[in-house]
This record gives structure tokens, sequence and C-alpha cells, in this order.
């Protein structure tokens, strides 16, 4: 009683499913959401889980918005088409498209919501909507035992990146990292050990994490079976914008 892994730090939030309270968003309807990191706690975007009744859907996003479906099926209508998205399926929704998010069975998404920073010159992306085994995976650093998919394409027109990051076990970054961009991190399979600043967490499927720019980090994954996590990061713009 009175104990719980998640911790709030200035650079960082470990986030874990004890300390979940879920809530309501405006539009939203048969949807709960679990708000893991917003600018209340310091971050440049939002980040929650959607819970969906039969039925649900969400309310209009507060910017552009990228969906990642953890469990059952999620529909996307937005532009011309609609689209059923699977487990492992997700969709990038530019900001000001008329959107609607939905699910006719019980399911479970990962939300990220933030402000488009747009650069002169450089058009909006467009609506994307793919599914993660069809992202090629590549080694991190040449290092096969880690390997990345970027779910988004690498151009300057996304000002953000996500990814799976999956670690067989024994595998881990092969440095602690500190950089500019912000992170939001869920825990998708498997388990570990994160560091964060100076403090290091042992983490597990469904956890979160908020990583705040500069917040020293590392993981290494331990069990039997892989690790595998999906990474927010923020990139592509001039840090004095
Ligand atoms: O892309 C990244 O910055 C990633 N390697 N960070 C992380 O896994 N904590
Ligand atoms: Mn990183």
């Amino acid at each position: 009683m009175g104990h719980t892994r998640s911790v709030r730090r200035p650079s960082y939030l470990l986030h874990t499913p004890d300390t979940f309270i879920p809530t309501q968003i405006p539009g939203a309807s048969k949807a709960s959401v679990i708000v893991h990191v917003s600018p209340a706690m310091g971050a440049g975007f939002t980040q929650y889980t959607a819970e969906f009744e039969p039925g649900g859907v969400l309310g209009a996003a507060a910017g552009e918005r990228f969906v990642y479906v953890l469990t059952g099926t999620v529909t996307v209508d937005a532009g011309p088409h609609k689209h059923a998205l699977a487990k492992g399926g997700y969709a990038y929704i530019p900001q000001g498209v008329e959107q609607r998010v939905a699910a006719i069975e019980k399911a479970r998404a990962a939300v990220i919501e933030k402000p488009y920073r747009l650069v002169p010159g450089i058009g909006a992306p467009e609506l994307l909507v793919g599914h993660e085994a069809d992202v090629k995976s590549q080694a991190l650093m040449g290092d096969e035992a880690l390997q990345v998919r970027s779910l988004l394409p690498d151009t300057m027109a996304f000002d953000f990146a996500v990814n799976t990051m999956s670690y067989q076990p024994g595998a881990a970054l092969s440095m602690v990292e500190i950089h500019v961009m912000e992170h939001g991190l869920l825990m998708l399979e498997g388990g570990g050990i994160y560091r964060l600043d100076d403090e290091w967490h042992p983490v597990t499927v469904g956890d979160f994490i908020w990583m705040a720019p500069y917040c020293p980090q590392w993981f290494g994954a331990l069990g039997k079976t892989p690790a595998k996590y999906l990474i927010y990061k923020d990139w592509n713009r001039h840090p004095l914008e």
C-alpha cells in the first residue's frame, strides 16, 4: 500500500499502469483517455492512451495527430477514404484536417498530438496511413539485436518521428544519449532497465515514460523475450524557432 514504480521528476516521468486515471476530453464519446504527458508536465506535445467502448469516437485534435493501434480495430475517416487499422496500424493526420477516429468494438490506441511547426517553403505533410509490419526495420548503429522501424518518412515536412525499437534479450543502447529532442515512450512488449537522468528503473509492458530535452537516457533489455517500445521525438526544426 502506498507504493508505486511511477516517478515524477523535473526531467522525466515514469507513468506505470497502477497509477493511471482515465478522464474525458471534449468531443469524445464512449471513449476515455489516460493522459500520460502534456504541457502541464512541461512537454511540447501530449500523449494519451484512448480507450474506446464499442461505438466510441474521439473529438477534434488539438493540432496534428498520430494514432497507433494497441488492441482492437480503430477506424480513421479523414480525406476521401475510411481506413480500418488493426493492432500495429497507424495514421498521421495533419493539423486542421476534419477527421473521425472511432472504434466499432472495444479498442485501445496510443495518440500523440501537438501544434504543427510550419517551415516557410516546406509544405506540411499529408495524411499517411500504414502498418508497422510493412515498415522495413534497420539495425541501430549496426547492432542487429536492436531493430528500429521509422513509422513516418524522414523528410523536413514532418516535425516529429515515431519509431518502434525492438531489443533482443540482453540488447542495449550502445551509449547514454543526451539530446535536445524530448521523448514519449510506451512499452509494448517485454521489459528491462531504463536509465533516466541518474536513476535506473525496471520497466515493463504498459509503462509510459516522458523524457524532457537533454534527459540522459539508456535502456537495456532483460528477460527471456524481446522488449519493444513505441517512441516519439520532436525533430527537424531549428532550436531557436
Ligand atoms: O531515437 C532516439 O533518440 C532513441 N534511440 N532514444 C531512446 O531509445 N531512448
Ligand atoms: Mn533518445
